[in-house]
């Protein structure tokens, strides 16, 4: 594979390797599509398997997931018109309340990572700005993160919102005290339990 030196630097965790390497590549002549694919979607896939079976867990997830974004930016002004690679719109956000990101960005740079357009709220955003972002944006999918108990009700407040804004938006809902069970009660489109299973899911709601 002509892209495996980026393929390992992610693997790696080495952020400015990835970057030496994609450019590299790119005046090597590579196609961009490739050196997305192979160079930097596919280890992401990798570790997040890996992550799946226990083989390796977050900080590797989210270092490999950095040390990928850097390669992104160096390609993200070539792809516009090379390839079709959006795979849908995600609006995502920490719910009202709540200030932890770091699960919720991982989400967003593995999407991002997956091709899809995303637009990231930030944190304690409250059901108000989801609906008029989802609105804005014309989102496909509104994806809602929360760390704590006391913020899950927020999710249902939002989900609240959306419907009685008339937004049609697919919602997901991801965090550490939030269950499939949770996300049945709410009614919300789908629920994951990490990043890798989170773009599954997003690909499985928009049918790819
Ligand atoms: Co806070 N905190 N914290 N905290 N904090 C927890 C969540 C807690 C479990 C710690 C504990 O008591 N053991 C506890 C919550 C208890 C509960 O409600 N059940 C807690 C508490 C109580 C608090 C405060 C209330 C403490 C206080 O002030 N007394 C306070 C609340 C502030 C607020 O939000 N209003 C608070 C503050 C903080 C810090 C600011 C110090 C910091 C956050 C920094 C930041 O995010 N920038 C912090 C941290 C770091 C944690 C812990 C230690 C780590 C969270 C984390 O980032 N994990 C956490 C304990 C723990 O989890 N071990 C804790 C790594 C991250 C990659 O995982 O976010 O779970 P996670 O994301 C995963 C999945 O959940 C999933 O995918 C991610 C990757 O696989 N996922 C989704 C997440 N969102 C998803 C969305 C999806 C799908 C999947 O679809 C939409």
């Amino acid at each position: 594979m002509p892209v495996k030196d980026i393929f390992n630097a992610v693997l790696a965790f080495d952020g400015e390797a990835v970057i030496e390497n994609v450019n590299k590549e790119l005046s090597d002549g590579t196609r961009v599509a490739e050196i997305l694919r192979e160079g930097l979607i596919a280890p992401l896939d990798e570790i997040g398997q890996k992550f799946t079976t226990g083989e390796v867990f977050l900080p590797e997830m989210l270092a490999a997931a950095q040390a990928m974004k850097g390669g992104l930016e160096v390609i993200r002004p070539k792809l516009a018109g090379t390839v079709n690679l959006v795979a849908g719109k995600v609006v995502i956000g920490t719910v009202k309340g709540d200030l932890h990101d770091i699960g919720k960005d991982l989400v967003a740079m593995m999407l991002e990572g997956a091709g899809f357009d995303v637009v990231n709220l930030g944190v304690d955003v409250g059901p108000d700005a989801f609906a008029q972002a989802a609105e804005k944006q014309q989102a496909d999918i509104v994806a809602l993160s929360a760390l704590l108990t006391t913020t899950m009700p927020a999710m249902q407040a939002t989900l609240k919102q959306l419907k009685s804004a008339g937004i049609k938006t697919k919602v997901i809902v991801g965090g550490a005290p939030v269950s499939q069970s949770f996300a049945d009660q709410l009614g919300a489109d789908g629920y994951s339990d990490d990043a890798p299973g989170a773009v599954a899911l997003c690909k499985r709601l928009l049918g790819q």
